[in-house]
This record gives C-alpha cells, structure tokens and sequence, in this order.
C-alpha cells in the first residue's frame, strides 16, 4: 500500500498495542485478587484496574486496530488515500489519541473507576467522558473518509463491483457511526452535564439504554474485522478463492440492520422496560445470528473445496489439507474454532429465562472473552503477523512464524482454562464485576475457589501469551529482515453468482436500519421517559 497510508495504519496499531500492555497486566492482576489470596499494591483499587482492563482492551485495542486494518485494506484494494482524506484521517487518529490520553489519566488517578460500561448512578471525573467524546468525534472522521474513498472508487469505475474489503470497511465504519449516536447521546446530554454539577440528577434507565443501543453494535463492530479477515484474507492463504462475494456481502448487510434493534437483551432484567419489547428484541437477536450461521456456512464450505482441489475425500478430509504451520491461517483458525462455544454462550444468554440464570454473573464474562478476546483478537494477531511486515517493506521470518505458533498455543489454553472456569464459576452462582468476597461464610461461595485458581492460571498463561505477542509485533516493527511480504487478499471463485447491484444500494440499507431502530426503540423509550420517577431528569423532560 502507499507509504504515507502505512504509516497512518501503523500509528493506529500502536496504539492498539501499547493498550493490550497496559490492559492484559491489569487482566493478570484481577484474577490475581479474584483468589483472594493477593492483595493490590500502593492502595490500588479493584475497580480502578476493571475499569484500566475493561477500557483499554475493549474500547481502544479494538477501535484502533480496527480503524488501522480498514484503513489498511481499503487502501490496497480501492486505492491509496488522497492527500486530503489522509490529513482528515491523521485529525481522526489525534483527536482520538488526545481523548485516550485524557480518560486514560482519570482512570490512572482513580477518579473514574466506573468499568467501561460507566453505568450511571457511578461517576466519574468529567474528564473521562469528555475523552471519551473525543475519541467518539475522532473516530468519525476516520470512518467519513472511509465513506469518501469507496465513493471515489465507485465514481471512478461506474457499473463496476466495487472491492469487497472497501465495501465491508464502509458497513464496519457505518454500523459504528450508528452506534456511537447512542453513546455520544448519553455522553454529551446526560453524563457530561451531570458531572460537571449541571444538573443533580440522571435518568439511568435512559442512559442504560442508549449505552446498550451502543453497545450491543460494539461488539459486532468488533467481530466484523475478523469476518473481514476470513471471507477475503483466509481463502488466500490457504490457496483459495472467496466461495460467494455476494453471501460474503449479505452477511455484513444483515448485521448492519439486526445490531440495533437488540440492545434490551442486556437489559433483561432491568425493570421500568416492558416486556412485550423486551420480548420483540430477543427474538431480533436470534435474527442476528443467522449471519453468523450463513458465515459459519461459507468457511466450511471455502475449506472443503480447497481441501478436495487439494484431493481431499470425505466429510472431514478437508482438515488435513490446511497449512496449519502457517500463523498467518493458525491464529485466525482457532478464532473460529473458539466461536463456536462462544457464539453457543450467546444464545444462551439470549435466551429470556437461561438469562435470569445467567446475567451479573461471571459466566457473562466468560462469554464475552470468547468471543471478543479470542475470536476476534486471535484474529486480528493472525492479521498482524502479516500486515506488519507487509506494509513497513518486511519479512514474517520461519522463526517469527513459529514463535507466532506457540503464541497461538498459550493464548487459546490460557484462555479455554480461564473462560472454561468463568463459566462453571458463573453457573454456580459467581458474581462478575466484584473482587474477592466470602461473602460472610455463604455456603454457596465454599465451591467456588477452585475455579477462580483455575482463571488466576488461565490468566497467567495468557499474560505469557501478551508478552509473546508484543515481542513479535515490535520485532515486526523494526527489527525483522527488510523485504516483500505478502498482502493476502482472496478473489471471487468462478461457480459463485454475480453480486446483485442492490447490495450496494446504501439508501435502502440506511432506510431499513432506521426504520428498524425507530421501530423497536420509538415506544419502549417513550415510556421510559413518561414513567421516570419524579425528581430525575427524565420526569422533568416529560
Ligand atoms: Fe455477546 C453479553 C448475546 C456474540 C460480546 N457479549 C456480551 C458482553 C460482551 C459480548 C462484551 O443476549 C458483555 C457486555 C457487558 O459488559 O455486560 N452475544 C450474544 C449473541 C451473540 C453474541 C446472541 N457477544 C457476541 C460477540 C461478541 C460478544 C461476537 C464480541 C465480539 N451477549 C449476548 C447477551 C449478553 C451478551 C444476551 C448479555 C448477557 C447478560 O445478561 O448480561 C451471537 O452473535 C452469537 C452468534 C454466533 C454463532 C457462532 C457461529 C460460528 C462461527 C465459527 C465457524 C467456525 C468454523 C471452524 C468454520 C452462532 C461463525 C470450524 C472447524 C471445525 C474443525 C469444527
């Protein structure tokens, strides 16, 4: 790709990097304390290293990497940045730094120890909100020359298909500028004024449900660059072609409409929201699964035919034609592997009356590191390995690759024995966001020290697992042998359908999702607000 837009990507992922340091040590840490057998030094709080974890791995790993890796895609397979989409992507990526090194401060100093979920009644410093809108206005830049480059494409090669990375970068960027209208709503209206002595009171059902309209696109948000990776980048490295551009497409259309309309399945067992609605939007969820199922569909179906035009038989045969010493497929790979019992976990959870088993408990967070940071981050490390060398004119080396194996190795065990033992933990009634407690001798606490062991264990490997990954990422960086690595990016293979042009209709896409989220939110929101108890802000809006 042009060296001006390698450099705007790599400046994204260090970023990312420098975050999974800080957050993966205070990961160690809290399953550390969650065996009560270690107590945090200096008078470092509990909720101060949650919410260090929670924010930087889950807010700016991810939102960095991801705008690094569209950036990066989108300039290889559209074409390079103009100089002005470039400057306004470098305003994005500062505006966006300020504000990490804002909220980042008041985390450090304790006075927004709020998770990165900052429901309200806690508050913070106002600080870490107003970093927080920075870093929400920045990405928007970033995600507004995203849409300008792929509307360059398309005006330079009209009737054309335009390229399938360019176009996933667009929903990717869409589906998260959607989303932060929630966040950036409750931010700037609510939090913000509140903190600053503005206001004395805060409606916190709104807020809790403008985060979740946010925050339960975030975490597809956070999937759909791994979806990126293996419907265009896998097939390549296994020496395949992409088994339908046009499912490929579907799929991230499908996801852009079913975000929205879902986010009261995190609020289950929230009163004050009525359950007709909460019943509506359980049932949009399992309409958010089926693409997952249709993606599920097309890797199978994308490894059986590499694997049978490699002579392959049988229904499994397929298996053993896989590069499986190849990272830049292994890391990736086991992403998928880890999302079958994830993707199960979320249904689960789904579901209205496993839910009330499940919800608070520490099973949610065991969820949540499968999908999120196994899935999705073993494949953004499988995306590193080959971005890295790639773009800054290096070689992934035999010895890289295979320190990139064992990585590989200690981040899936590390994290099938913490997450393994976070379920079990979570069934048998272990609460997440809480340290240790004996809770005043409850019977039911006496099980559970074995598997808060077992993720103090879990947790240890997968710091291993951080340091090996930093240690290749910076050797990659600067130190690796200077050459030409591949960009792997997979075309169309020939038994696939042409792709009807209203994939590429946005207004209708737009209209839909609207639509959808005035439809499942129009009516529950009102009532909210009609039924805010006297004194709070939202009986006052009334
Ligand atoms: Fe979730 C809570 C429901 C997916 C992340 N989720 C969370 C939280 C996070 C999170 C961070 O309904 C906690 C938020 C908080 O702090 O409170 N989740 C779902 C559902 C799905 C789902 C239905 N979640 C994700 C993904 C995440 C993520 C993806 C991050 C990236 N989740 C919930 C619910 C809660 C929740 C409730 C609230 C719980 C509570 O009470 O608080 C679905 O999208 C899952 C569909 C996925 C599948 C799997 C398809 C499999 C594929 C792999 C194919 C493999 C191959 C290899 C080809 C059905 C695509 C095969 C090879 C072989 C050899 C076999």
């Amino acid at each position: 790709i042009h060296a001006a837009d390698a450099k705007l990507t790599m400046a994204h992922l260090f970023v990312a990097f420098g975050a999974l340091f800080i957050g993966a040590t205070a990961g160690l840490l809290q399953t550390l304390v969650r065996t009560g057998k270690f107590t945090l030094p200096a008078g470092i709080g509990y909720y101060q290293i949650l919410t260090v974890h929670g924010v930087l791995l889950g807010l700016v790993l991810t939102t960095f990497f991801i705008i690094g890796f569209v950036l990066a895609t989108q300039s290889k397979t559209a074409g390079a940045y103009s100089a002005g989409e470039r400057k306004w992507a470098w305003t994005g990526f500062i505006l966006m730094t300020v504000g990490v090194a804002i909220t980042s401060t008041y985390i450090l100093l304790n006075e927004a120890s709020v998770l990165y979920t900052f429901y309200a009644p806690l508050m913070a410093h106002p600080g870490f909100y107003i970093g927080l809108a920075l870093v929400v206005v920045g990405s928007w830049l970033e995600g507004f020359v995203v849409f300008r480059r792929h509307a360059r494409w398309r005006r330079e090669n009209p009737g054309e298909r335009s390229p399938l990375l360019s176009y996933m970068g667009v929903v990717t960027m869409l589906l998260w500028l959607i989303a932060t209208l929630g966040v950036a709503a409750t931010v700037l209206l609510q939090f913000i004024p509140w903190s600053l002595g503005f206001t004395e009171t805060i409606d916190v059902l709104v807020s809790r449900t403008l985060f979740w309209y946010f925050g339960h696109p975030l975490v597809y948000f956070w999937l759909l660059p791994a979806y990126m990776c293996w419907y265009a980048i896998v097939p390549k490295i296994i020496g395949g072609k992409i088994f339908s551009d046009s499912l490929a497409r579907m799929s991230f259309i499908l996801f852009l409409l079913f975000s929205f309309p879902v986010g009261f399945h995190h609020q289950l067992t929230e009163p004050g929201i009525d359950p007709f609605w909460k019943y509506l939007q359980v049932v949009l969820t399992f309409m958010v699964v089926i693409p997952s199922l249709m993606t599920a569909f097309a890797l199978f179906a994308t490894f059986e035919m590499r694997g049978r035009e490699l002579g392959a038989k049988g229904l499994f045969g397929w298996l053993k034609k896989m590069p499986w010493k190849d990272v830049r497929f292994l890391a990736p790979f086991v992403g998928m592997l880890m999302f079958i019992p994830g993707g199960i976990g979320g249904i689960i959870n789904a579901s209205n009356q496993m839910n009330q088993v499940v919800h608070n408990t520490i099973w949610v967070t065991g969820h949540f590191h499968l999908a999120v940071a196994t899935t999705v981050v073993l494949t953004f490390f499988g995306v590193t390995y080959w971005l890295v060398p790639s773009i800054t004119g290096r070689k992934l080396t035999a010895s890289m690759n295979k320190l990139g194996i064992v990585q590989t190795v200690f981040w899936a065990v590390g994290m099938l024995i913490m997450s393994g033992a976070m379920h079990w933990h979570g069934l048998l009634g272990g609460p997440r966001r809480s340290a240790f407690s004996e809770y005043a001798g409850n019977a039911d606490t006496t099980s559970w020290g074995a598997y808060q062991m077992a993720q103090a264990i879990g947790g240890s490997i997968l710091f291993v697992g951080m340091v090996l990954m930093l240690v290749i990422f910076v050797y990659l960086a600067f130190l690796a042998p200077k050459g030409e690595e591949e960009f792997p990016v997979a075309t169309v293979s020939e038994a696939a359908v042409p792709t009807p042009k209203v994939l590429e209709n946005w207004k209708l896409w737009i209209g839909v999702t609207c639509a959808l989220i005035l439809f499942a939110y129009t009516i529950p929101f009102i009532d909210i607000v009609q039924n805010a108890p006297p004194g709070s802000q939202g009986y006052k809006l009334w």
